[in-house]
């Protein structure tokens, strides 16, 4: 099942909780995503034991945004937990995702999901993409919600980038949609954690993305 593209946003605060969401949606995921309200909820430890629980990998969606230095003391004891990817802003400057990419894997933020992203981050998305080619991280962040613009990315960014697509079901993008339009991953929270049956919207949102691909 490894050949998911699926990736799950546990933004749940507790700890046992997450633990239990993660363990049962495993096999229809490539990766899990850890945002501030586990890492708030739980401590740094979570990631650790995520990826005991599940092998998989970890990605620590700080969205870093700050001077090279500060961006570089988070993300060293972000990596030191076992984080295997963070996700950074790119609109603070090429030295503060540069920073962030001298200690490990890295996910550009170019442009995201929510309303608010027309205001400031979709105007200079040309600059932010370039930014990516130049520094080649290992992927970026698109919006699922709006599946024109992750094409427009796709057209912009060298090959080997990914773009990863949040904005799938709660903020009401398709998985469907966001593939067929370019993106490599599919990064989806509260309609698998928030769901009933979280292995089972897992399993469905997995099979939905494979049928495109
Ligand atoms: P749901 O809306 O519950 O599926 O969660 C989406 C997840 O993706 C959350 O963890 C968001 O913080 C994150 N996200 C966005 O929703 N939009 C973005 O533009 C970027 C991210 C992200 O970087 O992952």
């Amino acid at each position: 099942m490894r050949k998911s593209r699926l990736v799950l946003a546990l933004d749940v605060y507790d700890r046992v909780k997450a633990l239990e969401i993660a363990e049962c949606t495993a096999d229809y995921l490539w990766a899990i995503k850890v945002n501030w309200p586990l890492i708030i909820g739980s401590g740094l430890r979570i990631i650790t034991e995520l990826k005991q629980v599940t092998g998989l990998p970890i990605i620590a969606d700080l969205k870093l945004a700050d001077i090279p230095n500060t961006n570089r003391l988070i993300a060293s004891k972000v990596f030191e937990a076992g984080a295997d990817y963070i996700i950074a802003h790119g609109f603070v400057g090429r030295d503060s995702v540069e920073a962030v990419m001298g200690l490990g894997k890295t996910i550009i933020v170019v442009e995201m999901s929510h309303p608010g992203a027309k205001e400031f981050i979709q105007p200079v998305v040309d600059r932010l993409i370039e930014l990516a080619n130049e520094l080649e991280p290992f992927g970026v962040i698109a919006p699922a919600t709006r599946p024109e613009r992750v094409s427009y990315i796709r057209s912009k960014l060298d090959e080997g980038i990914k773009i990863l697509t949040p904005g799938v079901g709660a903020q009401g993008g398709k998985a469907r949609d966001a593939v067929k339009a370019g993106a490599d991953y599919v990064i989806v929270g509260r309609s698998i954690y928030g769901s009933d049956n979280p292995r089972e919207a897992a399993r469905r949102l997995h099979e939905e993305i494979s049928e495109v691909v």
